[in-house]
């Protein structure tokens, strides 16, 4: 088994000092830290997410697998952003007002950084005036909101509303993802892009910054 290979093992059998070991010692071999976040972790993660779907994984698995994901990013972040001179832009990212649901989020920030972006997650359950408040501050190129629950998704239109009556909706994109949403939901309140995964995330992010 290569060290990618084993790398990705570790990862989902969320073996977290093993997963940060392993992907130390890719680095160690000169291997770039872009690919052993693209070829190592991200490879384990989505046959996590596989395995989550076809429910031969369950909540505790993935969270723990999350964290393993986390341990790897401790060695390749630094090293991210050190390779990634400027910036690709920064991402205002929260789970919308009343959805508590976040690993799908930190997943997407995860990937966002490691592309470069500078990523400001507000965190979870957070109402349309703190989205606002952070597009005011921080004037990210893109604001990031997630949602897991239908009962949650009409936030997303809200938030977008608030920028609208804020007057600071043309300053900024707005990305929306999560399981339930769709691009024809998207379309439908008016978001500027929609992403089904945390890769895609990373493409739309891109191009509605401008760099892709
Ligand atoms: Co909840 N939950 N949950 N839950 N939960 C779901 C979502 C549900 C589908 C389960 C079910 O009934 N089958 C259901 C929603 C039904 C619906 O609305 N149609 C549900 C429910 C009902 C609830 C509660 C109401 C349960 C209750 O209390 N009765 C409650 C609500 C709490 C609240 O939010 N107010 C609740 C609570 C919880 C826990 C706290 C136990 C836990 C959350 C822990 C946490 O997040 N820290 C939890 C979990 C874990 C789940 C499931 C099992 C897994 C979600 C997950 O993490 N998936 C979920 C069932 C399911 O999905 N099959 C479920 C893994 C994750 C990697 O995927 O989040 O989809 P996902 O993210 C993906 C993409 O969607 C995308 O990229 C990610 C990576 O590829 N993405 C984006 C996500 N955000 C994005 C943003 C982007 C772009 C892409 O741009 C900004």
């Amino acid at each position: 088994m290569s060290v990618l290979e084993e790398l990705s093992q570790a990862l989902i059998n969320g073996n977290a000092p093993k997963t940060k070991e392993l992907a130390q010692k890719a680095i160690d071999e000169g291997m770039a830290p872009s690919q052993v976040l693209s070829e190592g972790l991200i490879v384990g993660m989505n046959e996590v997410g596989r395995r989550f779907k076809n429910n031969e994984f369950y909540v505790p698995e993935v969270l723990i697998a999350a964290r393993a994901m986390h341990s790897g990013m401790d060695v390749l972040k630094p090293l991210l952003s050190e390779a990634e001179a400027s910036s690709a832009g920064t991402v205002v990212l929260g789970t919308v007002k009343g959805d508590l649901h976040d690993i799908g989020k930190n997943l997407v920030s995860m990937m966002l950084e490691g592309a470069g972006f500078n990523v400001i997650d507000v965190g979870v359950d957070v109402a349309p005036d703190k989205f606002l408040e952070a597009v005011r501050d921080k004037k990210p190129q893109v604001v990031g909101l997630s949602a897991l629950l239908t009962t949650t998704m009409p936030a997303m239109k809200t938030t977008i509303e608030a920028l609208k009556e804020a007057g600071v909706r043309d300053s900024v994109k707005v990305m929306i993802g999560g399981a339930p949403v769709t691009q024809r939901y998207s379309d439908e309140i008016g978001a500027d892009g929609y992403a089904p995964d945390a890769a895609s995330a990373v493409d739309v992010a891109r191009r509605l910054a401008g760099k892709g």
